[in-house]
């Protein structure tokens, strides 16, 4: 019997000196449903409304609902296209600043159901949102806080027609992955017919922390946009890039004492407190709603590849503009764009040459196989090299086989534990000597940077800094 004991607990004794702890959170870390919009990479904006018919960007607010008719409105149309473009969902100007709104709203008048469309009987949220769920992708709400077209707005009744309007959203039309919070507010417009300038304390009048929690009841897996969140910020441009240093991180109050929120919103902050991740939103065209005057200005496939790299490739996540014309179809210069920008993708980023190879590193922690390098080309995202706590470099080598002539390295940190990483280099092996080919501050998410056809058959990663212990779960080269 004391022979047997003995050997369990030399048993025991040898099963915990070989377990290493994995690193500590290094707070703040995203929740489940951040983690899963880190994961959907790029989807599509849709602005569609009077403004469409009346040439306009912003409607003043008494644009009559008998201009809403777009004939060969499809649905199916705008799916198809976001999904053959690898876009993973869809956000809908449900209603914009003037007003007018795409669903049958019981709150006004001001709706499709007073549009000669479908004689009155058009519901444009849920033929969209119904589209969206039959072809995969998900569907997501912009509801402007400012309207131009209500009386009420800037009294406290708006407050709550706008969580009417909210909750109509949230409670008709399935399963809403993300909530879409306007910043542009207050000005000049028809209000009921008065026809004034009306201004708004933008921190204090939507009383916005009782308008988050009709979200989390009634969407408790959609994550809510805004400048400041709560939980995806403004990437602090409309002109599609999120900083080459982006921190997923912010201190809790974007506007403290900050002289320059819109740099801050590009770059977030290192010593953030909140997980509060950027998105970029951009337009395939000029403006953001269609004119039929910016038919020529629609983006290259080549300049959308470009704003990937901006967005994606740096650890935000981009959200394309696509907006419909008159007919009700997104127009066919913008779906050829798309088309071609998705061969680009993919032809670019077809055969990642590190799949599976073979990956050393000059330390892991505790000198564990549980946190070695080949976790990094190992195809699984739960699995990371990491350092001993207190070490905040290290290096990775990659075996590339042979030759090969590469393109861009993409670079993940295991997020699910804070972003770490402060500063970096990659280099590759050339004429029997390490040659640096590229730099980069941060990785978060995720971080793609060009190697300019460089020939090499090695490629090594050097994390020079980092406010943690380093813990990287992915490494691809194309
Ligand atoms: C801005 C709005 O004013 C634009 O019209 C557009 O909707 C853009 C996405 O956000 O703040």
């Amino acid at each position: 019997m004391k022979k047997f004991l003995l050997s369990v607990c030399t048993f025991m004794i040898c099963a915990c000196q070989s377990e290493v702890l994995p690193p500590a959170a290094l707070l703040p870390v995203p929740d489940e449903n951040q983690l899963a919009w880190h994961e959907r990479e790029q989807y599509a904006f849709v602005h569609f409304t009077v403004n469409t018919f009346t040439d306009q960007e912003w409607g003043y607010g008494d644009e009559n609902p008998a201009v809403f008719n777009p004939m060969e409105f499809d649905a199916e149309q705008w799916v198809t296209t976001v999904k053959n473009a690898g876009l993973k969902g869809l956000i809908l100007t449900c209603k914009h600043h003037d007003g007018f709104c795409l669903w049958p709203s019981v709150y006004t008048e001001h709706s499709v159901k007073n549009s000669p469309f479908k004689d009155g009987k058009a519901d444009i949220v849920k033929e969209v949102s119904d589209a969206c769920r039959k072809h995969g992708i998900f569907f997501g709400i912009y509801l402007s806080p400012w309207d131009r077209n209500c009386a009420q707005y800037a009294t406290p009744e708006y407050l709550t027609y706008y969580r009417n309007q909210l909750t109509e959203l949230l409670s008709n039309y399935g399963e809403v992955s993300e909530v879409w919070f306007d910043g542009a507010n207050g000005g000049n417009g028809y209000y009921g017919g008065a026809r004034e300038n009306r201004h708004i304390d933008n921190k204090t009048y939507y009383d916005w922390p009782n308008t988050h929690a009709i979200v989390r009841k009634l969407a408790p897996h959609a994550v809510m946009f805004s400048d400041g969140g709560p939980d995806i910020r403004w990437c602090g441009n409309e002109s599609g890039f999120a900083g080459e240093t982006n921190w997923a991180t912010m201190p809790d109050s974007i506007y403290a004492g900050k002289p320059n929120v819109e740099t801050v919103l590009n770059a977030g902050s290192e010593n953030g407190n909140l997980w509060l991740p950027a998105e970029v939103d951009v337009s395939i065209r000029p403006g953001w709603f269609y004119h039929a005057t910016e038919d020529a200005k629609v983006r290259t496939p080549e300049n959308l590849l470009k704003l990937y790299l901006q967005s994606v490739g740096r650890g935000a996540n981009l959200l394309l503009n696509l907006p419909p014309d008159r007919r009700g179809l997104i127009h066919e210069n913008d779906v050829k764009a798309l088309t071609e920008w998705k061969k680009l993708l993919d032809a670019t980023f077809a055969t990642n040459l590190a799949d599976h190879a073979k990956a050393s590193s000059d330390k892991y922690r505790g000198s564990s196989k549980q946190y070695a390098a080949q976790n990094v080309t190992d195809g699984n995202k739960e699995t990371y090299w990491a350092t001993d706590d207190g070490v905040t470099e290290g290096s990775i080598e990659i075996d590339l086989g042979k030759p090969q002539t590469l393109h861009y390295i993409s670079i993940q940190e295991y997020i699910q534990l804070g972003q770490r990483v402060k500063n970096f280099d990659v280099e590759v092996w050339k004429d029997n000597a390490w040659m640096k080919a590229a730099t980069g501050t941060t990785i978060g998410y995720k971080r793609i940077l060009p190697l300019n056809a460089v020939e090499s058959s090695k490629i090594r990663i050097n994390i020079t800094d980092a406010r943690a212990c380093p813990l990287i779960s992915n490494i691809a080269v194309y």
